[in-house]
């Protein structure tokens, strides 16, 4: 009998791509400020909290904010980007991730939500996945950021299971060390060259079935 009880999955770049919007919206503040960065250097973005994210840009472009400018500066991205999730619909969730979660729920496995987004109700609202998780811990409730394994470990907590009995659904380097950190089994949802520290990497949800959850 496998120990595994429940799933615990990361939001942005595994149950939907909001990443695109979140880098559209960060470019354009970097374009008002008066530069730019690259893709590559957006890619250091993914998974890391609202704050983080203003931190890390404002140090590449060498700008110096005081706290005051820096919370104005995160409240106007964040308008514009809540401004485009406010327009998603149910036909942006990943391929695979509706009927991987229903055939999880089936299988007797709870589902968590562990995402560093403060916008994660909006999200789940807007593509109609709110009804398939038994509980949402998100950035409006965690204090520390991935890699650190408060959010996954809340999910447990949540979902009154042990941290070995939950399999992490994750797409960052930093979710991934989450998830190891968390004692917990882990599925890297990308390639195994960026996500090798995962026990299992899949392409998408799309490529996996839940009994082999039970394997891991
Ligand atoms: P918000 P995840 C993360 O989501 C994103 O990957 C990251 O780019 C973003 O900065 C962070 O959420 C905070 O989002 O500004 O909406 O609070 O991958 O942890 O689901
Ligand atoms: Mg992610």
């Amino acid at each position: 009998m496998s120990k595994i009880k429940a799933c615990l999955f990361d939001l942005d770049g595994v149950i939907v791509d909001t990443a695109v919007y979140h880098y559209r919206a960060w470019k354009r503040l970097a374009n008002e400020l008066g530069f730019d960065f690259t893709e590559e250097e957006n890619e250091k973005l993914k998974g890391v909290s609202r704050v983080k994210s203003l931190e890390l840009i404002l140090s590449w472009a060498g700008l110096e904010k005081t706290q005051e400018e820096q919370a104005e500066l995160a409240t106007r991205k964040n308008n514009w980007y809540v401004e485009m999730i406010t327009q998603m619909t149910p036909d942006e969730i990943l391929p695979g991730v509706r009927e991987f979660m229903e055939e999880a729920r089936a299988a007797g496995l709870k589902t968590a939500l562990g995402s560093a987004s403060k916008n994660s109700g909006l999200i789940l609202e807007r593509t109609g996945l709110a009804a398939l998780f038994d509980a949402v811990v998100d950035g409006n409730s965690v204090t520390a950021s991935k890699p650190d394994p408060e959010v996954f470990l809340r999910g447990a907590e949540a979902l009154a299971v042990a941290p070995y009995e939950c399999v992490v659904f994750e797409d960052a380097v930093a979710g991934v060390q989450a998830g190891k950190a968390a004692g917990m089994k882990v599925v890297g949802i990308g390639t195994e060259e960026v996500l090798h520290e995962a026990d299992l990497v899949v392409k998408g949800l799309s490529h996996l079935r839940v009994e082999q959850l039970f394997d891991l």
